[in-house]
């Protein structure tokens, strides 16, 4: 079912390594001609260009973009008490993660007199996009929701694509997720358009303004990821979310019935999600295959996930030791890694590059999806390798305040002068310079 790359006694440089394996092919650039017009439209014409676009791509008109508070208020009443009950398990773990990765402001003196502070300020207001398209996703609302509010954002908006078979209002769930975290500023707005909106803001049907944000984060399509490409800058965001991705380095310890069972947890998402499996054991890659075979039949999206799993995106790498599937899965850094070798918590402190990493038997990446306390929102397509996922962090800017006495200054006034003059800025110098009468405003 998968197909198979094996690597055994080899050991591929990382740059060989990332050609060799696989990945799903989607490129932002090849959309971005057809969004840059969008953006532009939503930059000049607001919302009537929005409703233009959401009627064109959802094929509904909502009344206003602005969901209105009585529909959360609904939702919420509306909820199946079972799924209130997970998502309040989701949200209660999720806050208690992610307020120890609060920052504390720090405070180094550099000499007597002398200070530099680096100080965390929440960005003041941020936009956080939770998906539709082939499923519906409240786990997502508090993925990015939790790490906002626990860095202090002041204010927040949540958009999601409005949706034709619920009257042009986003999923109930998804306003329901955000009535239990106490979101009251929700858009019925989706894809390239909800980006661009964000950014410059606008004027409602009703008249009301929607504010514009400084920052975007949460998944989306290729089209609201060529959007954020082409604001950033204007606005912050979190990295490009691509297809989800799940590798799995095992052993021979490892039960084929859970690692097939998590290839296609993952398969579910997106016909171009990515599932490899990197094993040092020929017979558990052949156990697996067999597997998802058997489970991919009795599984509901069972179209979709026999398309990604047979995807060139997907496959199975056989490695010759853990040595070796660990440099593989560093190189392919992938959204979620699974460990499921013997000493899975020491191969684990290993890797370099992943999303996050999922340790042992009973630690699958659904778990992660839902009520590990984790956040799901993380980097894709290798972005692993030099970006992290959603954290409180993500909110909060770092400023350094400075702040010296004119003993701190005098002492260190000729440092200065001679670097500003080896750089030929010498007005960097003078003002230095100036406090302490140490030379003229004359050229030289
Ligand atoms: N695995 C997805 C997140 C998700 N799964 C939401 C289920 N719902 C990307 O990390
Ligand atoms: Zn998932």
């Amino acid at each position: 079912m998968l197909s198979r790359i094996d690597l055994r006694g080899r050991v591929p440089s990382p740059a060989e390594l990332r050609a060799a394996l696989p990945r799903a092919e989607t490129d932002v650039d090849v959309v971005l001609d057809r969004v840059r017009p969008m953006v532009e439209a939503v930059h000049h014409r607001g919302v009537e260009a929005v409703m233009e676009f959401t009627e064109q791509f959802d094929g509904v008109r909502p009344a206003t973009v602005r969901v209105p508070a009585g529909e959360l208020a609904k939702a919420e009443r509306e909820l199946d008490p079972k799924v209130r009950e997970a998502l309040q398990e989701t949200i209660k773990r999720a806050r208690l993660v992610h307020a120890d990765q609060r920052r504390t402001d720090t405070t180094t003196q550099v000499v007597p007199g002398g200070t530099v502070t680096e100080r965390w300020v929440p960005v003041q207001r941020v936009g956080l996009y939770a998906p539709g398209g082939l499923a519906v996703y409240p786990s997502s609302v508090v993925m990015n929701v939790v790490p906002a509010q626990t860095a202090g954002v002041e204010s927040l908006v949540v958009c999601s694509p409005p949706q034709k078979d619920f009257g042009g209002l986003p999923h109930p769930t998804v306003l329901a997720a955000c009535a239990l975290l106490e979101v009251d500023e929700v858009w019925a707005v989706g894809g390239a358009q909800a980006v661009a909106l964000l950014a410059y803001g606008g004027t409602d049907t009703d008249g009301a303004e929607l504010a514009p944000v400084d920052m975007v984060t949460g998944p989306g399509n290729i089209y609201l990821t060529a959007a954020k490409r082409l604001l950033r800058g204007l606005i912050g965001i979190d990295s490009e979310a691509g297809p989800t991705e799940i590798a799995i380095l095992a052993d021979e310890t490892a039960d084929p019935v859970h690692v097939a069972a998590d290839l296609i947890s993952q398969a579910e998402h997106d016909t171009l999600a990515a599932s490899v499996l990197v094993t040092t054991s020929e017979e558990l890659a052949d156990q697996v295959d067999v597997e998802l075979r058997r489970q991919v039949q009795a599984t509901k999206h069972d179209e979709r996930v026999t398309t990604a799993l047979s995807g060139k995106q997907s496959g199975c790498v056989l490695v010759s030791d853990v040595d070796t599937g660990v440099k593989v899965v560093d190189a392919y850094a992938a959204e979620h890694l699974e460990i499921q070798t013997a000493n899975a918590q020491e191969v684990a402190a290993r890797v370099r590059s992943a999303g996050a990493i999922f340790i042992g038997a009973y630690s699958p990446v659904s778990l992660g999806d839902y009520c590990a306390g984790s956040n799901h929102v993380l980097p894709t397509g290798g972005c692993a390798r030099h970006s992290s996922g959603l954290s409180v962090q993500t909110f909060l800017k770092g400023i350094h305040v400075v702040d010296y006495s004119a003993d701190a200054l005098r002492e260190v006034a000729d440092k200065v002068i001679a670097l500003a003059n080896a750089e030929d800025l010498p007005a960097h110098g003078q003002a230095v310079a100036v406090r302490f009468d140490l030379g003229r405003f004359e050229k030289r």
